[in-house]
């Protein structure tokens, strides 16, 4: 079959999979959203279905005060003895932890710390022993991919950190991922930065403790010098092994939107590119060490087009999430309306507002949804990629009297860029493409154009950070409520 890449898009940053009992399990990070680390499910490696998220409760994981792109970094997934385990870093609170569960569509454990630094935390399993590696700095102070030996029940290191992989020569060595595979260990990393620069390379060694030998061809996966090329920015992958015995490097990439001053939007997603061994145990990936849209692979399996996502067919346990550390009793969800409770906590704040969301999956959409409002305050829909840079669209009430407004947020400046009076029954409209947001209220008088906002300046290039654009509904003001009904967003 052909498949097509992103398998998985929208913002879903710093793949890592694992097989168990003949299915594939992935996580990303999640940064500052809660539940944290969202969890998916495929047979086929192509087909991915969210069965929800790692960390589901606050006591997990401190988010309450968190920067926009700070908490939850790139989780690594492993599979040990009938036990999953998620390893992740809070980088606000510069803590590694793992979580471990037996039943993958249950709880996941409470946190448990490891006294080593850096990011991107790995974990395997050889030989009855625990290896627990990162990137950072040992105890000695030297650098690179980092490495201690843990006791898996308490998190305790069994051995002092010591560096073990200085990488191929680019900055930011990330993403360590080691493997014991027929010809030895594989020590697999990023180096380049999670920009247009990034790329994996590997490593080889007879021992989990080196000394590693960096692949001559190293790197063996980036996109940085393929122009012009709307597949940028991969790296931070994880090797896999699917049904037919064959590998594949799952990792991060984004789509770029033009061709020159390239931006994008949708922050970054998840690709999957072949991996060929050779008979002397190297690999190669891809068809020239670079990531396409488009590979053949083995299997009659279909990749499922995203369609559309509603009330009815999502669940908010699953499909949705919230801001840092939601205050729950503003929420009332059901199958076929929000009603969401705004405080004074607004889109603006670096703290918890009124908010629900999904990532945007796709440049293409139409989202509709129904709102009314009791109460003073808003309620509205809000293409979100940080307190600095959102595009809302709601019903407003101030003094009696009801309105539609867009508002654009970026870089601080706050506009109020249309308001109109309002009659009646009230629905909000965004159609977007890959250049902008298009929004539209229709009321008892009929559907107007309230104007647009560009794609550009909520992209990670004008605005910074490591999450993409969020697809979200919002309240604000203490005394509002908005409910909506009939939403719908058709990719
Ligand atoms: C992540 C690091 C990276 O921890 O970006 O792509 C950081 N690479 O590996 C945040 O996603």
């Amino acid at each position: 079959m052909i498949y097509k890449n992103p398998v998985i898009s929208g913002f879903y940053p710093d793949p890592s999979v694992c097989e168990a009992n003949g299915k594939y399990y992935v996580v990303c990070s999640s940064f500052q959203y809660f539940p944290g680390v969202p969890l998916f499910e495929s047979e086929d490696l192509v087909n991915f279905r969210q069965i929800g998220y790692v960390l589901t409760r606050s006591s997990q994981v401190h988010l309450a005060d968190v920067p926009s792109s700070g908490g939850v970094f790139a989780p690594t997934i492993r599979f040990y003895n009938g036990r999953f385990y998620m390893v992740t870093t809070n980088d606000t609170t510069h803590q590694n932890f793992y979580v471990y569960t037996d039943d993958i569509y249950g709880e996941w454990s409470d946190p448990i710390f490891i006294d080593q630094g850096g990011i991107d935390p790995s974990l395997l399993f050889d030989e009855g022993h625990v290896y627990f590696i990162s990137n950072g700095a040992d105890d000695e102070g030297n650098g690179g991919v980092v490495q201690c030996e843990i006791d898996i029940e308490t998190g305790k290191k069994l051995t002092p950190s010591k560096s073990i992989w200085k990488g191929s020569g680019g900055r930011f060595l990330e993403s360590p991922h080691m493997y014991h595979l027929d010809g030895g260990y594989y020590l697999m990393a990023a180096e380049g930065g999670t920009e247009y620069g990034h790329m994996i390379t590997y490593a080889r060694s007879d021992s989990p403790w080196g000394p590693f030998t960096g692949y001559a061809g190293n790197p063996v996966l980036t996109n940085r010098n393929k122009a012009p090329y709307i597949i940028q920015g991969i790296g931070h992958g994880d090797l896999v092994r699917d049904r037919y015995g064959e590998y594949h490097i799952l990792s991060l990439g984004f789509r770029q939107i033009g061709e020159w001053e390239a931006y994008h939007n949708l922050g970054r997603e998840v690709f999957l590119t072949p991996v060929y061994f050779d008979d002397r145990g190297f690999f190669t990936a891809g068809r020239d060490g670079t990531t396409d849209e488009e590979y053949e692979m083995k299997g009659d399996h279909i990749q499922r087009p995203l369609g559309e996502f509603t009330f009815e067919n999502t669940d908010p346990g699953i499909e949705w999430c919230y801001m840092r550390r939601p205050e729950m009793d503003n929420y009332e969800l059901s199958r076929n309306a929000f009603v969401l409770h705004g405080s004074d906590v607004t889109l603006d704040d670096i703290g918890s507002p009124t908010f629900i969301a999904m990532r945007q999956r796709a440049f293409d959409f139409e989202l509709n949804v129904n709102v009314s409002l009791d109460g003073e305050g808003l309620g509205g829909v809000t293409m979100y990629l940080s307190e600095n840079a959102h595009y809302d669209i709601a019903l407003e009430e101030r003094e009696g009297a009801k309105r539609a407004v867009l508002r654009l947020a970026l870089g601080g400046i706050k506009h109020l860029q249309a308001a109109v009076p309002t009659e009646g029954d009230v629905s909000l409209k965004v159609i977007a493409d890959s250049h902008e947001y298009r929004f539209y209220v229709c009321d008892a008088k009929g559907e107007q154009y309230l104007g647009h906002g560009l794609t550009k300046y909520i992209s990670t290039e004008a605005d910074g950070g490591f999450t993409g654009v969020m697809t979200g509904l919002f309240a604000e003001g203490a005394g509002a409520a908005a409910t909506f009904t009939d939403f719908s967003i058709k990719y």
